[in-house]
């Protein structure tokens, strides 16, 4: 059963549209278009049309960083999934721990973005991950068990390829601090083991479990060396094409 690693550019709110078309040039030339892992970019809402045919060309996946799980209303300031889709993305992040902790959105609405991604033929990357006091109390399991149950409870798979979840310990983002290698893979063993409780082995065995949290060129090898590691979710390492291009080299 092959997971393509899957290796993600998440580049929050940074880089114009002009920036992100050389990005995308040098990355290319740098990775080309391989078939063994897939090369994705998560840009800023304003960028994901005029991107669209540079993405499309260099063979590299399009993202949306969020949703919201309505087709259409009066909801000022937010993008529906028929929108994200119309522009070429094939995934949309869901509950980042920013939008979980800087804009206050609840499990609830994890679970409402991601069955209304699954449902319009989104795939969501659904983030989950504990606090440092959270891991401190030993509590990691239990917060991710809550995590994953908020967000999949009520939605069903219709092949592991729809689906993709991302492992970020919320002391790991944006501050240096990375998982270890063993930290994360059994933080991944874990959501591998729900996912087949949840639904059945074939998805268990198929869906992607991204590492994210301060991922870098550095440390990206031993990351992607444990078994249940299929890729990466990387901030601020993506934003440069010579820094993103060596991890989506790694060896
Ligand atoms: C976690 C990650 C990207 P960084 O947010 O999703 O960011 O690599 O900067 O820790």
């Amino acid at each position: 059963n092959a997971r393509t690693p899957l290796m993600a550019a998440n580049w929050k709110m940074h880089l114009s549209v002009a920036e992100a078309i050389s990005f995308i040039a040098a990355l290319h030339e740098r990775v080309g278009s391989s078939q063994d892992r897939e090369v994705l970019i998560a840009p800023p809402f304003t960028h994901l049309w005029p991107l669209r045919e540079t993405m499309a060309a260099a063979g590299f996946s399009l993202a949306a960083q969020n949703c919201h799980w309505e087709p259409q209303g009066a909801f000022t300031g937010e993008v529906s999934l028929s929108m994200i889709r119309e522009t070429g993305c094939r995934y949309v992040i869901v509950g980042h721990s920013e939008r979980r902790h800087i804009f206050g959105e609840p499990d609830e609405w994890i679970g409402l973005k991601t069955a209304a991604a699954l449902a319009r033929g989104v795939v969501p990357i659904v983030c989950i991950g504990e606090k440092i006091e959270e891991r401190e109390a030993g509590l990691t399991e239990e917060v991710l068990q809550r995590q994953l149950t908020a967000a999949l409870d009520k939605v069903s798979v219709p092949s592991a390829d729809a689906l993709v979840i991302a492992y970020e310990p919320v002391w790991a983002i944006g501050t240096g601090k990375t998982a270890t290698p063993q930290q994360a893979q059994e933080a991944h063993a874990f959501v591998r083991q729900w996912l087949e409780k949840r639904f059945d082995k074939a998805v268990a065995n198929g869906v992607r479990i991204l590492y994210g949290g301060s991922v870098k060129p550095d440390n990206v090898d031993d990351l992607m060396a444990q078994p249940d590691i299929d890729g990466a979710l990387v901030g601020g390492a993506s934003l440069k094409a010579s820094s993103f291009a060596r991890i989506v080299q790694f060896t």
